[in-house]
């Protein structure tokens, strides 16, 4: 009697489980891959954003006049002015000591910005305030948002002159 040999060919119901293991580990891969690129995009934007609101902010302050006195001797106190109660009625840049804006009805929702303006002494910090009346203004415009992992500094240097 002959005994006829059947080689066997094709794929194995193992072979299957584990060709489709395979392409659900690959197709998870990228979906993850995906979704860590749309984040960061998306964070990159607000980054963007975030950029472009500080300029815009800095160079609004930096259009104003150094000083509420036009000549030195400087004004002794930050902030406004008499007769200054909203920002159409700010004249100097240290009118925006201490302000916060909001630019949520101009498209930038979620973004908050806040200013600080302060008298530096150069011969002994480039930094830290002295207090009204020296001849050198810090401005600092801070950005955040809660895409960015910290909140966005901008600073400027303004002189008296
Ligand atoms: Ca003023
Ligand atoms: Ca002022």
């Amino acid at each position: 009697m002959k005994h006829r040999r059947h080689s066997q060919s094709g794929f194995s119901i193992i072979d299957m489980i584990i060709g489709l293991s395979i392409i659900a580990i690959a197709i998870l891969a990228i979906q993850v891959a995906q979704n860590n690129y749309v984040s960061m995009s998306s964070r990159v934007e607000v980054g963007l954003r975030a950029v472009s609101l500080g300029n815009s902010v800095m160079n609004i302050i930096r259009m104003h006049q150094y000083d509420e006195n036009l000549s030195s001797p400087w004004s002794t106190a930050y902030g406004t002015d008499t007769g200054e109660t909203t920002s159409a009625d700010y004249d100097d840049i240290d009118d925006y000591a201490g302000a916060s804006w909001d630019f949520s009805s101009d498209g930038f929702t979620g973004f908050s910005v806040s200013t600080r303006v302060f008298c530096v002494a150069l011969a002994t910090s480039w930094t830290d305030s002295v207090g009204p009346g020296a001849s050198f203004k810090r401005i600092i415009v801070t950005i955040d948002h809660g895409a960015l992992e910290n909140p966005m500094e901008f600073s400027s240097l303004m002189a008296g002159i």
